[in-house]
């Protein structure tokens, strides 16, 4: 049996999805810019493509929603095109971020630091969320932006952001949130949530690789990040690729609907509360950041005494695909940056496996997972020089 439960890496794409972007390749494969009947005949699925991204995510027909390759350009985009506009040709000079983003906001911030800008990173809490007040402390005079994001990759943890983006509106502040882990799984409403710009990616709600997008509100400017022809109004050039914008339109359409946040919140979210109650009967183990308020699809457990390395080891071998945290760091054994933010210790931080699991996945499949996790755990232990040595009745700290 094969059981994938990486799905906060990425997700299979959703046949009936696949099945709409064929059409593309051989047969309507003009460029949707060109006047002649080959690129002209794409134009009403493209349409329709939008649209289904402007209901997923409640945007108002005179706001953008501009398609990426990725959520990593989307967040690079944002977060360079506010440098650009309002700290280089602006009084501004500070973004206020959290802890716990993805290397796309933080590799950024990081670099906007060397070109003199400031930034805050704000601390996550033990829930691993932050306060939605410690965003209204941060913001100075001289705040361009404020860059949170929706749910976290590793964790699932949601964060407050209709409260921060009413005070981001507040304090006239633009509010940027990486949806990337949340659409599909959580009603996502840029209306409610007050929110300027939005970053996503089509794989990981069951659409293409390569193809992403960014809202962005009405009348809110961003230079773009790629200059060229006039393609998405002129805010993103090169050729569209119509068969990606198709594909990523109907998965959205798929996974925003009424029945698929139902069915996210009872059958996904079964599914995982089973794996992730099993695995809390054995000893020493801990969900990182607690229970509540997560995605229904995530948990990260952190099992002492295992090294999550070898855990993904062992689960490979039975053909389970789980992950330590997030693919984008993995190549590296340093200690999952996000553990380190909820203050573990280095040994803690690198027990943590994450199982994220998507509409795909089957009873049969969760019970397989189960047995072959508990007997993984029982073999690591029982070979660990660390866990070996803890007393028998030792109280855990985790
Ligand atoms: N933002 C978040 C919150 C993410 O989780 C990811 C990918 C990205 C942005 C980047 O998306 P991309 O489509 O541009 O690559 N996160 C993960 C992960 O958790 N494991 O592998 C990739």
């Amino acid at each position: 049996m094969e059981v994938y439960l990486d799905n906060n890496a990425t997700t299979m794409v959703d046949p009936e999805v696949y099945k709409a972007m064929e059409p593309f390749f051989c047969e309507k494969y003009g460029n949707p810019n060109s006047l002649h009947r080959f690129g002209a005949g794409t134009h009403p699925k493209m349409v329709e493509a939008l649209n289904y991204l402007y209901e997923g995510i409640n945007a108002a027909d005179e706001d953008d929603i501009i398609i990426t390759a990725n959520a990593s350009e989307s967040n690079n985009w944002v977060l360079k095109g506010i440098w650009t506009d309002l700290i280089l040709n602006g009084n501004k000079n500070h973004i206020i971020t959290t802890e716990v983003e993805h290397p796309s906001i933080t590799a950024v911030c990081k670099f906007l630091e060397t070109q003199g800008v400031s930034v805050t990173y704000l601390a996550v809490n033990d829930e691993g969320t932050i306060d939605a007040s410690s965003v209204e402390k941060a913001i100075r005079e001289d705040t361009a932006l404020v860059t949170v994001m929706w749910a976290n990759n590793e964790t699932g943890k949601l964060f407050p952001i209709e409260q921060i983006g009413r005070i981001c509106r507040a304090n006239e502040v633009l509010f940027h949130s990486d949806a990337t882990q949340a659409i599909g799984k959580v009603i996502v409403d840029v209306q409610a949530a007050f929110i300027d710009f939005m970053s996503f990616s089509a794989h990981k709600f069951h659409g293409p690789k390569g193809v992403g997008g960014l809202y962005i509100k009405a009348n809110v400017e961003l230079t773009p990040l790629l200059h060229g022809g006039e393609q998405m109004g002129g805010r993103r050039a090169g050729t569209v690729d119509v068969a990606s914008m198709v594909g990523m339109g109907l998965a959205m359409k798929q996974a925003t609907n009424t029945m698929a946040i139902t069915y996210e919140n009872t059958h996904v979210r079964n599914l995982r509360d089973k794996l992730e109650n099993a695995i809390l009967e054995l000893p020493e183990t801990i969900v990182i950041g607690g229970k509540e308020n997560r995605t229904p699809n995530t948990t990260l457990i952190s099992i002492r005494g295992v090294e999550g390395e070898s855990m993904l080891w062992d689960l490979n071998q039975k053909g389970i695909g789980a992950s330590t945290g997030s693919a984008c760091a993995s190549e590296d054994l340093e200690a999952n940056p996000v553990m380190s933010a909820f203050g573990s210790d280095s040994e803690l931080a690198h027990t943590g496996v994450r199982f994220s699991l998507s509409r795909f996945n089957t009873n049969d499949q969760i019970d397989f997972a189960i047995e072959t996790v508990v007997n993984a755990v029982k073999r690591l232990r029982a070979i660990s020089s660390s866990y070996a040595y803890t007393p028998k009745h030792h109280e855990s700290q985790l």
